[in-house]
């Protein structure tokens, strides 16, 4: 977000900018259409369009008409669109301070699915404690990006943003507050496995509180009200029923790694390639956040023709060495992101691999081959002796395209053999390794990288969505590599690195999982 983006957003109608895509309508549309009849939503253009409004306008005509009816129909019933985080995240910011600003506030907060840190959201659900629901609500349906009004209760109000994300509030007394946090959090799974341990200690829990007969037992944290039951609190990013439940009660729920445990990153890009800004201002932006190493990991340019230009790696190399002489709280490590060919070979050669501290392998292209070959073409390339961290590994782009089709369980046995790494890539348009699967990689004892894929230095902050999915795949700290310090990290990503006898295997060194 900026100002403005801001200034344009609030001097934009309703939910216009849904009009565009709508096939068949540019920006000159849809004004004459706003101009003509006022129209800035989905809904209504559909209204008009069939009260037959839209063909009298000039340049529209019957058939546009008819088009537009059917692409808007298309649109209406599609799955309903789920949001990236950063995009939910932007438009929650103003919100939660808007509501906070109100007298008598005491707690703001997101629940909901944004709240567990899933990957995507379907709404937003905030809750807020208050003594005065009505200054909330009143507060709350009149934020800047808000296009449609959908209820406005005393407790409970729901809104339509601009961009098509819906937000529910929930205004509570303080006293309920944690119960109220629990319910509404979710998930649904988690909740009705409350619900039953409640009830066969004769409780009762709702999202005013946990009750024994009348009388209020908890509800004024969430601590108080898993307490109540005979559970410690879970981490939302758990609480999916995936065996929380069972793990609270033990007594054995995963202390779950934290952003203040990463000393690096190992997948970032710099002007050199998909990046936009240079090393030193990469490095920069790494040692701000408190990083004490950045991998590089930029990519070879698409040469044509399978030809191989590698003078511009080697220059940076020259380039980091020179950096990195400067620094003396601070490394850039030198690494690459190698394309896996089809054939599971790498698009670099073999003697400026040599060259590097770590390599990052990825698939770029051919997500649809089919499973036995794409998880061949993997195993390949891992077993690769240079090859160290393989990127996003199912190729998912949320909303966009579905994971490659990859027997994921081999992938991670031969990365334990191969005692190389997997990445959980944190770019919240990926979150890739799934958080299933990273709580497989933990099982076999494979450690997640987790790496912004940064394109420029703020993407750095990618690590805290990589975070976020980490815990929902119930990693801890030791089941993530770049927890480690350097010295720690530095014999690990030597095993693959062309140190002596790696090659052969036989002096591959044992990593300190759980260490
Ligand atoms: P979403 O919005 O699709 O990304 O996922 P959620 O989990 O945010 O779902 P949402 O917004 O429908 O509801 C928020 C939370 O409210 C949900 O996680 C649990 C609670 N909740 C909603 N409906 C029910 C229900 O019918 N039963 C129970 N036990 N809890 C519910
Ligand atoms: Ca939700
Ligand atoms: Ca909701």
């Amino acid at each position: 977000t900026c100002e403005l983006q801001q200034t344009l957003r609030h001097a934009l109608p309703g939910a216009i900018v849904e009009l565009l895509d709508v096939p068949g309508l540019g920006a000159k549309r849809v004004k004459a259409l706003h101009d003509a009849l006022h129209v800035d939503s989905l809904e209504q253009l559909r209204a008009e369009a069939k009260s037959g409004h839209v063909r009298a306008l000039p340049g529209f005509g019957a058939k546009t008409e008819a088009h537009l009816l059917d692409a808007i129909d298309e649109r209406l019933q599609r799955e309903p669109q789920r949001f990236l985080l950063p995009d939910a995240a932007q438009s929650l910011r103003p919100m939660l301070e808007r509501m906070r600003q109100v007298a008598g506030v005491g707690e703001a907060v997101p629940a909901g699915s944004f709240r567990r840190c899933r990957e995507t959201v379907g709404d937003l659900d905030i809750l807020v404690s208050a003594q005065d629901a009505a200054a909330v609500a009143d507060a709350f349906v009149s934020c800047g990006d808000v296009a449609r009004v959908l209820a406005n209760g005393k407790t409970r109000s729901s809104v339509m943003l601009g961009n098509g994300l819906q937000v529910d509030l929930r205004v509570v007394d303080a006293d309920a507050f944690g119960a109220a946090l629990v319910y509404f959090t979710g998930s649904k799974a988690h909740n009705i496995a409350l619900r039953r341990i409640a009830q066969a200690g004769g409780l009762k829990i709702n999202e005013y509180g946990v009750f024994r007969g009348d009388e209020r037992i908890a509800g004024a944290t969430e601590a108080s009200v898993y307490e109540a039951i005979g559970l410690r609190w879970v981490p939302p990013e758990l609480r999916e029923g995936r065996g929380e439940i069972d793990a609270s009660r033990a007594g054995t729920l995963p202390a779950l790694v934290e952003r203040k445990h990463l000393h690096g990153d190992l997948h970032a890009h710099t002007d050199a390639s998909a990046g936009r800004d240079s090393l030193r201002a990469m490095a920069d932006a790494a040692r701000a956040r408190g990083l004490a190493y950045l991998a590089i990991t930029d990519r070879m340019p698409d040469a044509g023709g399978g030809r191989t230009d590698c003078d511009w790696l080697v220059r940076q190399i020259d380039e980091i060495d020179r950096l990195n002489a400067s620094f003396d709280d601070f490394v850039l490590l030198k690494g690459v992101e190698a394309g896996i060919r089809e054939d599971g070979s790498l698009d670099v050669p073999d003697d400026v691999l040599g060259r590097l501290d770590l390599v990052v392998g990825a698939v770029r292209d051919g997500f649809d081959l089919p499973g036995d070959r794409q998880t061949e073409r993997i195993l390949r390339a891992i077993d690769h002796p240079y090859f160290t961290i393989l990127a996003h590994p199912t190729g998912r782009l949320l909303g966009e395209r579905d994971a490659c089709e990859l027997d994921v369980p081999r992938v991670l046995a031969a990365a334990a053999a191969r005692r190389c790494f997997v990445e959980l890539d944190g770019d919240p348009r990926r979150l890739d390794l799934p958080d299933l699967w990273c709580r497989e990689a933990a099982k076999v004892g494979v450690a997640v990288a987790i790496g912004s894929d940064a394109r420029c230095a703020d993407d750095l902050d990618n690590l805290g969505y990589g975070i976020g999915h980490a815990r929902r795949g119930w990693l801890t700290r030791h089941d993530v590599l770049n927890t480690r310090t350097l010295a720690q990290l530095r014999p690990l990503l030597a095993r693959t690195m062309g140190g002596a006898g790696s090659a052969s295997g036989a002096s591959k060194r044992d990593r300190p999982k759980g260490a």
